[in-house]
């Protein structure tokens, strides 16, 4: 039987039957389905709701194998518990935080690695950015050290920047042209995508998984771009004392109900705005409210969106969206 054809954007199988579905494209000749062809041609793309199930069911035919995986992170947005991956893989783990270009310069990789190696217990970690081809030539030694076949994985969140790697590390170390779709829309590739880099090298891109919890499902489609921009972060400052409170965007007010005279560096998009106001303002009052303590140097994380480095020891109330998820934790940087 013919195998059916795949597009080579985000791996959906091709069909010329029904413009409404997954995969249309008005001639089987083409090699993109018409979704991938209007990201290419005309930068806008459709959102795709697709099932969990699926993901977590691409997740667990990895875990049959016995292939390296390289589990990908935006180092803006690394989830509470990693290590849930270990849920569905029993393979060799690769932690690659992603977007290191975001970070400021100044921010130490030895501190994030530190912080993340006392924590979890990954083959080991590389910190890159695809954009600025940071670290790829180590990323790509570390492949080759810990490969247990030609077939190397990657896994992760939707918009972590895995097709984007891949297409990186095709323009880098081999003669194809990059032919992934990437985009800052959430789950842009649909299916396995195997990319030969050389003889002995193919890395398989695979879907994004969903976490609901991720800020980017619960903000309007105009934030994709904004939480998804290239510009490093200028981190923002701001003295703040009992009784005042943070305005961020249209989504979040933090509230500093108790604590001295304290310090809060947001490390959030460049595009989202802030504003400090006194803490009878009557914004977003209709989102549910959470109180926080956070203890000396602790982060407050809102996860898809960034994070708030604290100095001292606080009370918070938070105005957010209850299903978005947020977490505290020591410094990261
Ligand atoms: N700043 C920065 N942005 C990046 C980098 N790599 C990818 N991106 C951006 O992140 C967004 C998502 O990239 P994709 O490569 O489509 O992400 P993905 O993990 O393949 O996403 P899914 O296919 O949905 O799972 C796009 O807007 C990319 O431009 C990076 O190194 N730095
Ligand atoms: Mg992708």
């Amino acid at each position: 039987m013919k195998k059916s054809k795949e597009c080579l954007g985000c791996g959906i199988v091709l069909q010329n039957e029904n413009i409404l579905n997954l995969g249309y494209t008005p001639n089987l000749e083409n090699d993109y389905c018409m979704r991938c062809f209007k990201v290419k041609n005309y930068g806008e793309i459709e959102n795709v709701a697709k099932n969990k199930e699926d993901y977590e069911n691409i997740l667990r035919n990895v875990s049959k194998t016995n292939d390296l995986v390289l589990y990908v992170v935006d180092i803006l947005n690394i989830r509470e518990n990693l290590d849930y991956i270990y849920e569905f893989l029993n393979n060799d783990i690769l932690l690659v935080l992603n977007k290191r270009d975001i970070l400021p310069k100044s921010v130490k990789d030895e501190k994030i690695i530190n912080y993340l190696e006392s924590r979890y217990k990954f083959k080991d970690y590389v910190i890159v950015s695809s954009i600025n081809n940071y670290n790829l030539d180590l990323f790509y030694k570390k492949i080759l050290k810990y490969k247990k076949s030609n077939d190397v994985y990657l896994v992760g969140e939707t918009n972590a920047g895995k097709s984007s790697l891949i297409n990186k590390m095709i323009s880098n170390y081999s003669k194809n042209i990059p032919s992934l779709t990437t985009s800052n829309v959430p789950e842009t590739t649909l299916n396995e995508i195997k990319v030969t880099i050389n003889k002995s090298l193919n890395l398989i891109d695979t879907p994004g998984l969903v976490d609901e919890g991720n800020i980017i499902y619960h903000l309007r489609t105009k934030y994709y771009k904004i939480l998804n921009s290239r510009k490093e972060i200028k981190p923002r400052t701001y003295q703040i004392s009992k009784n005042q409170s943070l305005l961020i965007g249209d989504f979040l007010r933090i509230d500093y109900l108790e604590g001295d005279r304290n310090s809060f560096t947001l490390y959030i998009p460049n595009g989202i705005s802030v504003k400090k106001v006194s803490i009878k303002n009557d914004n977003l009052k209709e989102f549910s409210y959470n109180l926080y303590e956070t203890n000396f140097h602790e982060d407050f994380v809102i996860y898809g969106l960034g994070f708030i480095k604290i100095v001292l020891n606080t009370k918070i109330g938070v105005y957010l969206d209850k299903d978005i998820k947020t977490f505290i934790r020591k410094n990261l940087i």
